[in-house]
């Protein structure tokens, strides 16, 4: 073959696919609720009782643009030090003593305060949100725990969904306890003396557990032991955490890596163990806790537009699997430093790569959290937007069906997810994750009505920039014959709405 003809080869195999996608005029699939979307936080947080306060509107407000119906869930590494106090006057507990590991967080205890918990009432009043409550287990007792459960239940009221005991418990064996004598088994032991106490207190208290790191293997244990637990805790949640891959100096997270196919075939073989489990137990799943990267994120990676387009997608694939919501964790620099042992790798990443401390200051600290604090100005980073996209699918049916691997068969990497809104329009929603290849679509809505077409676009300069934007057509257009034809940019997203 000639230069000329290689050339022409490539470039073809470079161009848009070009594929007609039908949408059903009827949904068949889970429901995705209303309050979907979600952040996660370190407890630690509560620390800076104006953090989490109805007075730091600059934070409610970000809150109110990522969702009106948010679920904010407290947890991370920091929550198994902290300890109750409920008065000025009450004295620091004894500590058990725990080993100190690398990139697990030190030993610092911390008390957590009614005035916080009051805060936290507030500011959730003012968001809108409601909120999934982390109490310690890996250094608590059963009855602190009851005793700041009560608390949190009567001041937070219908702002509390439920409360979660412990966080990355499957991980306790490297710094909590003994890894000899460790397991679901004696997790789930622990954990029913603690639910017990807290239900004695709070007699209608509901529970998310076990909160695993990324053993989903503990959910079909515990589903598998659940049967035999006499008078069982209401159990409403199974949740797991999920981290794509981590720390910031692994060169196989990447942004290729993080969108490709095989990412997400991942993804849904942990959804298919963790939907089992909780379906033996009539509970849903949640994802508690992720991000791109553990240890608080990649530069590059976590903070740029690809991030947006990762949890758009990962968002919605929960969302086509029943899970009831996932939350993004983040929130300030310090607390998630904290989190992992003092320091984020990120930060040592950029210096060695020689960024001026001026560049470092200018990244979101940690460096996947959906919203950045900086000084006292709060930003919605790119991967808020992906969810915040996803998001606009809170409260429609999905459409089981097979548009995602239409698209992967033309070659691109993209995926689609359509839904029947509350309002009973119809909706699809592409992404396209390919670096280079457009998608060429015709939408085959399968109307003989005349409808109107709005459509909405998440999009940024570069797949690495340092920003995202979700745009709303201000023309409709009108459908022809049920059939409308749109092109997805390459490392963008779409959303075509008929009505
Ligand atoms: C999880 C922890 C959380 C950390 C996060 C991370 O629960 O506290 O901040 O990983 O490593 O394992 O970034």
């Amino acid at each position: 073959m000639g230069v000329a003809a290689a050339r022409l080869r490539a470039q073809e195999a470079q161009g848009a696919a070009q594929l007609t996608l039908t949408i059903p005029s009827e949904a068949n699939g889970p429901h995705m609720p209303k309050d979907y979307v979600g952040l996660s936080y370190e407890v630690q947080q509560l620390l800076d009782p104006t953090f989490f306060s109805p007075r730091n509107t600059g934070l409610i407000s970000q809150f109110k643009t990522l969702s009106t119906h948010g679920v904010l869930r407290l947890g991370g590494n920091t929550s198994e030090f902290e300890w109750w106090k409920p008065a000025a006057d009450t004295k620091e507990p004894e500590h058990p003593q725990t080993r100190e590991v690398a990139g697990e967080p030190k030993a610092q205890y911390y008390p957590v305060t009614a005035g916080a918990v009051r805060n936290l009432a507030g500011f959730l009043r003012a968001t809108g949100w409601t909120c999934l409550y982390g109490i310690g287990m890996g250094t608590n007792t059963p009855e602190r725990a009851a005793s700041e459960a009560e608390y949190v239940a009567k001041t937070l009221g219908d702002r509390l969904q439920y409360f979660q005991i412990g966080n990355e418990v499957d991980l306790f064996d490297r710094h909590l306890r003994d890894p000899k004598t460790w397991n679901a088994k004696t997790y789930l032991d622990e954990w029913l003396a603690m639910a017990r106490a807290v239900t004695e207190a709070v007699p209608n208290a509901k529970f998310g557990m076990p909160d695993v790191a990324g053993n989903v293997g503990w959910l079909t244990e515990i589903a598998g032991m659940w049967p035999s637990v006499q008078d069982p805790p209401h159990v409403t949640t199974l949740t797991h955490h999920y981290y794509f891959g981590g720390p910031a100096t692994n060169p196989e997270v990447s942004i290729p890596n993080l969108l490709k196919p095989s990412t997400m075939a991942r993804v849904q073989r942990t959804a298919d163990t963790a939907t089992a489990a909780a379906d033996k137990m009539g509970a849903r799943v949640r994802m508690t806790e992720g991000n791109t990267c553990y240890r608080g994120g990649k530069p590059g990676v976590s903070d740029v537009f690809a991030a947006a387009l990762w949890s758009a997608d990962y968002s919605l694939l929960l969302a086509s699997n029943n899970y009831s919501g996932v939350n993004l964790h983040g929130g300030t620099g310090k607390s998630v430093a904290n989190s992992v042992g003092g320091f984020l790798p990120g930060d040592v990443m950029l210096k060695d790569a020689g960024a001026t401390p001026d560049e470092i200051a200018r990244r979101p600290h940690p460096f996947y959290t959906p919203i950045a604090t900086f000084g006292d100005q709060y930003a919605l980073e790119p991967v808020a937007y992906g969810l915040k996209f996803a998001g606009a699918l809170c409260g429609a049916k999905l459409v089981k069906g097979d548009l995602t691997s239409r698209i992967q068969a033309s070659g691109v990497d993209g995926t689609a997810y359509a839904a029947k809104l509350p309002d009973g329009a119809m909706t699809v929603l592409i992404l396209n994750k390919d670096a280079v290849r457009d998608l060429d679509l015709t939408l085959d809505f399968r109307t003989g009505k005349s409808a109107t077409v709005e459509m909405e676009t998440l999009h940024a300069p570069e797949i690495d920039a340092r920003e995202a934007h979700i745009t709303r057509e201000p023309r409709h257009s009108a459908l022809k014959q049920g059939r409308f034809g749109v092109t997805v940019p390459h490392a963008s997203g779409m959303r075509v709405t008929v009505r």
